[in-house]
């Protein structure tokens, strides 16, 4: 089953995992080096053991598509994942006058008083990102981050490659190639971005008639990013393989840094407790192509996960 290889890579962080602090002054429990596979044509890897949200996790990607860093087009699908690092660059900017928000993310854990200021200056400002086009160009913006590298990666020759329109047409042309690759890291931008890629590179691959990828991602957030990630994944692995006329094959996904934050472990150890349950299916609209694909066209059926478990993001 594809989600007992998630349920045993918590385990293993758990039982193995070495103490270590972070650039977030969180702490996790961390190991080096792990992969998972899903055999996607078995049924979409969308956590059961506790629900997780498919349309924040299809708008993510639809976003990352199309090639859009602002965050102005995820907060009219009502979708808030990239907020907190938006944020972090107003208020950090010289035209915020507000009330002190630095070190925002674990104050409002401790402090309610505080928590209140917080939500309020959320709120204004993710409404004024909504509202104000120079501010959401200013400050809705979140630099090179994937949309960026995936469609418009800036060249030394000053002109931009679109690496995902290039990996469909290889895949389509010559699909046994070994250069199927998406590469996000770019050594000149990391000092810059409000967040480094944490999906480093993918590569697809083609057999049988079917699709495979593999998500090479540097640093995992298993509890909150990581069931994102893999439900992202082999949605893209869907698109993609629509697009060229494929069946879907495997989503491989290997894991540098792979930890679970002090402040998650508690919600784990629930989510362990509990017995997964058969996966959804996801179908696509047929005969569109990958960039105009919507919301709409992506149907899941027979997902009946166990309830939602809250947890707090690390900023
Ligand atoms: N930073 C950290 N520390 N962990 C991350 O997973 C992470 N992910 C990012 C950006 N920075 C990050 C982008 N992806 C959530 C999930 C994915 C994500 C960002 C946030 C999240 O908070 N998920 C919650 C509920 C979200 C909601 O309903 O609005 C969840 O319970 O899955
Ligand atoms: P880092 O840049 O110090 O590694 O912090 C990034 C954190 O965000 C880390 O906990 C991993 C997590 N993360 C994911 O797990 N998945 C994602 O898609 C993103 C953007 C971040």
């Amino acid at each position: 089953k594809s989600e007992q290889q998630y349920v045993e890579l918590c385990r293993d962080v758990l039982e193995n995992g070495h103490k270590k602090e972070d650039r977030t002054g969180t702490g996790t429990l961390s190991v080096f080096g792990r992969q998972m596979r899903f055999n996607i044509a078995d049924g979409f890897p969308l956590l059961t053991t506790k629900r997780v949200p498919f349309k924040l996790i299809a708008s993510e990607m639809l976003w990352f598509l199309k090639g859009d860093t602002n965050i102005r087009y995820l907060l009219e699908s009502n979708n808030n994942i990239w907020n907190e690092w938006a944020f972090k660059r107003w208020v950090e900017s010289l035209d915020y006058t507000g009330p002190n928000m630095s070190d925002f993310g674990r104050r409002a854990l401790k402090d309610e008083a505080f928590a209140k200021d917080y939500n309020e200056q959320m709120k204004l400002f993710t409404q004024r990102v909504l509202k104000d086009d120079d501010f959401a160009s200013k400050y809705g913006e979140l630099g090179d981050v994937y949309g960026r590298q995936w469609r418009a990666w800036k060249t030394s020759q000053g002109e931009t490659i679109d690496q995902i329109a290039d990996v469909m047409e290889m895949i389509k042309k010559t699909p046994d190639s070994r250069r199927l690759i998406v590469s996000a890291w770019n050594p000149e931008d990391v000092p810059s971005m409000a967040l480094p890629p944490c999906h480093t590179m993918f590569q697809f691959y083609v057999a049988d008639g079917q699709l495979s990828c593999q998500l090479y991602q540097r640093s995992c957030d298993i509890f909150l990013g990581g069931p994102f990630n893999i439900a992202g994944y082999a949605l893209l692995t869907h698109l993609m393989a629509n697009e060229c006329g494929l069946g879907v094959g495997e989503f491989v996904h290997t894991i540098g840094d792979a930890h679970i934050y002090q402040n998650h472990v508690e919600q784990v150890k629930t989510q362990l407790a509990r017995e997964p349950k058969s996966l959804p299916e996801l179908t696509l609209t047929q005969g569109k192509s990958l960039f105009e694909m919507e919301l709409s066209d992506m149907t899941l059926t027979g997902y009946d996960p166990h309830p939602a478990i809250k947890a707090p993001v690390a900023v």
